[in-house]
This record gives C-alpha cells, sequence and structure tokens, in this order.
C-alpha cells in the first residue's frame, strides 16, 4: 500500500501547453495572470503550483527561461506553495528546451513524464473557430502525428540534471500502467528514492482512458511495485477531472487540478479561474473527512529542499 495520507496534497496546474488563448479567457498567458492564477490558487488550498510558460504576446507555449524568470520570484514573494516547474514543456519543444528553465530556477520539484508515448490534441482543434492567434490551429492539429519524446536516457538525463545537480524531487507523470514499470526501473538502480510522487494520468489521447477500472489497476500495481515507498495523485483530463480527483482522494490520494488539465467548473460551463477549481476540489476533500495538506507539510511528505534553495 501507498504511505497513508494524513493529509490530501492538491496540485494546480496553472497554465499549462495544451489549452490555447481561444478556448477560454480565463486561461493565464502573461507572466502577471500566470502569477496572479497561482497566488490565488494557492490562497484556495493548492500546496504544489505546476508551471509552464507561455509568450506574453501570442500566448504559445515558451521554454524561454527569462519569461518563468518574470513570474517566478512574483510568486515566491506572495505564497509559501511548492514551485514545480515542467519539464514536459510544449509540444514543439526539444528536451534541451525543455530543461532551460528547470536548469535557472532549480525548483524544489519538476514534473518528470515517465515514458515516451502519442500525446494527440488535435481532436480539441474540432471544437473551435475564429482563432485568436495564428499558431493555435496547427499546433493543436499537427498532434496526430506527434510523439512527446521521453526515452529511458531522457529520463536518466533529467534525473541526473535537475535531481543530483540541484536537488530538485519529481512529480512523475504515469500516463499508462507501463509508465509504472519504468518509474520501477529507475528505483530498482536506486537512481529515485522514496518517497517519490506519482501523477497518475487519465484521458489523455494516447495514454490511459478514463474508466475507474484502470485508476484502480493503476494503484493496485503501483502497490505491488513500490510498497508502501510513495505518495500517488490523480489528474484527469476535461471533464473528468473532479470526478478522478475524488475518486483519488476517496481512496486515500492526492489531488491535481488546474487549467492545464480542465477548463471547466461544471458541464459545458468554463472556470472562472484556477482558484475556483481548487475551492471546489478542497471542498469535496473536506466533505469526505480529510484535510488539505499545507505546502509545509507537502514538502514533509515528499522530503522537498525547501524554498530557500532555489534558484528564483
Ligand atoms: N499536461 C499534463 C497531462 C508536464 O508538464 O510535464 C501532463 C503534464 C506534463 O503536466
Ligand atoms: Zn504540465
Amino acid at each position: 500500500m501507498a504511505a497513508s495520507n494524513d493529509k490530501v496534497i492538491i496540485t494546480c496546474a496553472i497554465t499549462g501547453a495544451i489549452h490555447t488563448p481561444t478556448m477560454s479567457p480565463a486561461l493565464p498567458v502573461t507572466p502577471a495572470q500566470i502569477a496572479a492564477e497561482a497566488v490565488g490558487a494557492a490562497e484556495a488550498g493548492a500546496s504544489i503550483l505546476h508551471l509552464h510558460a507561455r509568450d506574453p504576446q501570442t500566448g504559445e507555449p515558451t521554454p524561454d527561461p527569462d519569461v518563468y524568470m518574470q513570474f517566478l520570484p512574483q510568486i515566491k514573494a506572495a505564497t509559501d506553495a511548492v514551485v514545480n516547474i515542467t519539464t514536459g514543456g510544449g509540444l514543439t519543444m526539444s528536451v534541451e528546451e525543455r530543461l532551460a528553465a528547470p536548469r535557472r530556477a532549480k525548483p524544489e520539484m519538476c514534473s518528470l513524464n515517465m515514458g515516451s508515448m502519442n500525446f494527440a490534441i488535435h481532436q480539441l482543434a474540432d471544437r473551435h473557430s475564429d482563432w485568436q492567434q495564428p499558431w493555435e490551429e496547427p499546433y493543436l492539429r499537427r498532434t496526430d502525428d506527434h510523439i512527446f519524446r521521453n526515452t529511458f536516457r531522457d529520463i536518466d538525463y533529467i534525473l541526473a540534471e535537475m535531481g543530483e545537480g540541484h536537488g530538485t524531487r519529481f512529480e512523475h507523470e504515469c500516463y499508462d500502467v507501463g509508465h509504472l514499470y519504468n518509474l520501477a526501473h529507475f528505483v530498482d538502480r536506486g537512481v529515485i528514492k522514496p518517497p517519490f510522487f506519482i501523477q497518475m494520468i487519465f484521458g489523455i489521447m494516447g495514454g490511459i482512458g478514463t474508466d475507474v477500472a484502470n485508476l484502480m489497476h493503476m494503484k493496485m500495481i503501483a502497490d505491488k511495485l513500490f510498497g508502501d515507498n510513495y505518495r500517488w495523485s490523480v489528474l484527469a483530463a476535461g471533464r473528468h477531472q473532479m470526478p478522478f480527483a475524488t475518486q483519488s482522494a476517496s481512496m486515500g490520494g492526492n489531488v491535481r487540478v488546474g487549467l492545464e488539465d480542465s477548463l471547466f467548473i461544471g458541464r459545458r460551463e468554463l472556470a472562472t479561474s484556477n482558484a475556483q477549481q481548487v475551492t471546489k476540489i478542497r471542498t469535496i476533500v473536506e466533505e469526505l473527512g480529510h484535510t488539505i495538506a499545507t505546502p509545509d507539510e507537502a514538502r514533509k511528505m515528499l522530503a522537498l529542499k525547501g524554498a530557500d534553495n532555489v534558484g528564483f
């Protein structure tokens, strides 16, 4: 069994690299918007903030560390939430580009995607027209031919650069059962050490689907592979976000919400902010009889290096 949760960690993924500005006016794109949304999410109860950057003019995902540095200090000044920077980046970025901002920022946490896969969001393009920016439609449509690259060598490289190099720990993003076995390979080699944090992901086209039986299976296999050496969390894409997060909390897991994963707060109703989603899942978690983790409790649960030891 996974280490039991006294407290539930809420991660909020603020903007990501999947959704585009046309899809929702609430999606933050400028550094000021990303900082404000992150601070709002933390105030609502998120103890971890998962962050990507966007080009301030166009809203296109960017790997530029200078853009990250326009919002990271603001977030740090306004909240003690754990900053978690993506190493998945955006769908057009090389592994080197994906590492540029994490290298500069040396955060407490980074995401680490645990396998290569098809990562398809082209179907989102069929739901929209009148694009605000010329990059949006081609960015989405090209993903019917997109491989999200995360080879064993890439994973080793990121572990060495960020883990050994900067003491960063990881949100291990597992989009299918095979990714748990990939994680086990690194755990068995001793390069990933407990207590590690598994983010189980449901509903990305190319990954495992949104059947609750899949969540049960992922959890069962994680228990078999890792015993009580791990912490786990769930995110599901789109309308499955809240049901799957609720299922995770009711099974003793942690939860991730945020506009990176879903733009909605209810059936066909767009969320007005990241904080709105955090407040909703926080209410559910508390109604289930759990307590949410503060940032320092999350740090302790995940053995993080602390907010004083980062590069921003
Ligand atoms: N967009 C999520 C499905 C990353 O940033 O490294 C996964 C994610 C990847 O958050
Ligand atoms: Zn992300």
